[in-house]
C-alpha cells in the first residue's frame, strides 16, 4: 500500500486531487483495561496503518468509500446519525465530534483503506478515526491540539460506536513514536517514550482469526464493575475517585464482602497498574526476562479475573510456556479474540510460527496468522 495507488483509487472515485493522511494501528505490551480506570499503560504505533485521503466539497455532504468492504455512504453535515456500515461510523462520529467540539467542517469526500487487520485487536477503528479526524483538521483549516484530536476520535468511539473505550489506543495512533513504547498515565496524561531495544528478540503476533460475539457489551460490562468497585469504596473513603485511588487494602474492607466478581475484576486493574510501572523499568533496563514473566502474569490475570480471554487465545499462551526462546506472551487489546503478542529469540521465529500454525490449526481447525512487528510513528499528513 502506498500513498500513489491510493491517490488514483481516490481520484478514480471521486474525480478530484485529495490530501492524504496515515495513521498507525497499536500493539500493547503491557497495561490492558487500566486506561479507562485511569491507570498506566504502555503501548506503541505499528507500522500496519489506515490512510484516509479526503477532498472538499462545494455542498454539504459527505461521500464515503470503504476499500475494504468496496461500499460507499452518503449523507450531510446536518444530519450526522449512525450508519447501518459499522465502518463509517467512526467516520462520521469524528465528522460529528468535531462539530461538538466547535470546529467548522463543510461537505468532503473520504476514501478509506489500509493494512490494519480488522477485528485482531490492533486497534484499526481507533487508526480511522484519528486519520479521519487529523484529515479533516488538515482539509480544513483547522487547529486542534494533538491530545485533543486523540479525545475527539476517543469521544467519537463511545458515541457512535458505542464502545465506552479509553484513550490508549486513539492517543497511541496520534502520538507514537517509531522504535520506542509509550508509557502513558492515563490519569495526568503524562507520557514517557521508551525506547524499544529488544536485542536479539522480535515480538510476534499470532492472530487468532476469531472474534467472538458481544465483545462491545462485554466490555462495557467490565467498565460498569470497575466503576461500581470505586463507588462503595468512595461511600467510605470519600477522596477515591477512580480505581487509581483504590489500594488493596481498600478493596478487600469495602468490595470484596459485597461482591467478589466486582472484587477480582477490580482487584486485576490495581495489580496490572503496579506490573505496568514495573515493566516500565525493565525495558528501560533491558531486563526482557521479567518483562516477558510480566506478560505471561497479566495473560493469566485477564483470562482467570478479568475474564476477557476465550479458548484460542489460552491455547496460544499455554502453548508458547513451555519454549525456552520465548519470554513472554499474552492476549492483547479488549479480548475475546483478536492476537496474541510473543517476545521470541530473532532466531527462532519461523520455527515458532510454524510450531504454532501447526498445533493451532490442529486444535481449532482455524489458520493462525503471525506478524512479525515492527513500530511506527503516530498519525501524520503524507500528501
Ligand atoms: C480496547 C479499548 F479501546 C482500549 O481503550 C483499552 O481499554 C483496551 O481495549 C483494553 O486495555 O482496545
Amino acid at each position: 500500500m502506498n500513498t500513489e495507488s491510493i491517490k488514483l483509487a481516490f481520484i478514480k472515485q471521486f474525480n478530484h486531487e485529495p490530501i492524504i493522511v496515515k495513521a498507525p494501528g497499536r500493539i500493547n505490551i503491557i497495561g490492558e483495561h487500566t486506561d479507562y480506570n485511569d491507570g498506566y499503560v504502555m503501548p506503541a504505533a505499528i507500522n500496519k496503518a489506515i490512510y484516509a485521503a479526503v477532498s472538499r466539497r462545494s455542498d454539504n455532504e459527505i461521500h464515503l468509500y470503504a476499500e475494504s468492504y468496496s461500499e460507499s455512504v452518503q449523507t450531510t453535515i446536518c444530519n450526522l446519525i449512525k450508519s447501518e456500515k459499522s465502518w463509517a461510523n467512526y467516520i462520521l462520529g469524528v465528522a460529528d465530534q468535531l462539530q461538538k467540539w466547535g470546529y467548522n467542517i463543510g461537505g468532503f469526500n473520504l476514501y478509506i483503506d489500509g493494512d490494519v487487520p480488522l477485528g485482531a485487536g490492533l486497534s484499526s477503528s481507533a487508526a480511522v478515526e484519528c486519520a479521519t479526524a487529523y484529515a479533516l483538521i488538515e482539509l480544513f483549516s483547522l487547529s486542534v491540539p494533538k491530545l485533543d484530536i486523540a479525545k475527539i476520535a476517543q469521544k467519537a468511539e463511545q458515541t457512535f460506536a458505542g464502545v465506552n473505550c479509553g484513550i490508549m489506543d486513539q492517543f497511541t495512533s496520534v502520538f507514537g513514536k517509531k522504535n520506542h513504547a509509550l508509557l502513558l498515565d492515563c490519569k495526568s496524561m503524562k507520557h514517557e517514550y521508551i525506547p524499544l531495544k529488544l536485542d536479539g528478540y522480535t515480538l510476534v503476533l499470532l492472530n487468532t482469526n476469531v472474534k467472538h460475539a458481544l465483545v462491545d457489551s462485554a466490555y462495557n460490562r467490565r467498565r460498569q464493575q470497575c466503576e461500581q468497585g470505586v463507588a462503595w469504596v468512595k461511600a467510605k473513603v470519600s477522596k477515591v475517585n477512580t480505581l487509581r485511588d483504590v489500594d488493596l487494602k481498600m478493596l478487600d474492607k469495602y468490595v470484596k464482602p459485597k461482591d467478589i466478581d466486582v472484587y477480582q475484576k477490580c482487584r486485576f486493574v490495581i495489580e496490572e497498574n503496579d506490573r505496568v510501572l514495573q515493566a516500565a523499568e525493565q525495558l528501560k533496563n533491558g531486563d526482557l526476562k521479567n518483562l516477558g514473566l510480566a506478560m505471561f502474569q497479566t495473560h493469566y490475570g485477564l483470562s482467570r479475573a478479568y475474564r476477557v480471554s476465550c479458548e484460542e487465545l489460552d491455547f496460544l499462551v499455554d502453548s508458547v510456556k513451555k519454549l525456552p526462546y520465548v519470554l513472554g506472551a499474552r492476549m492483547m487489546g479488549g479480548g475475546f479474540g483478536g492476537c496474541t503478542l510473543n517476545i521470541v529469540a530473532t532466531k527462532k521465529v519461523e520455527e515458532f510460527i510454524e510450531k504454532l500454525q501447526k498445533a493451532y490449526q490442529k486444535e481449532f481447525l482455524i489458520k493462525l496468522d503471525a506478524y512479525e512487528v515492527e513500530t511506527g510513528d503516530g498519525t501524520k499528513l503524507i500528501l
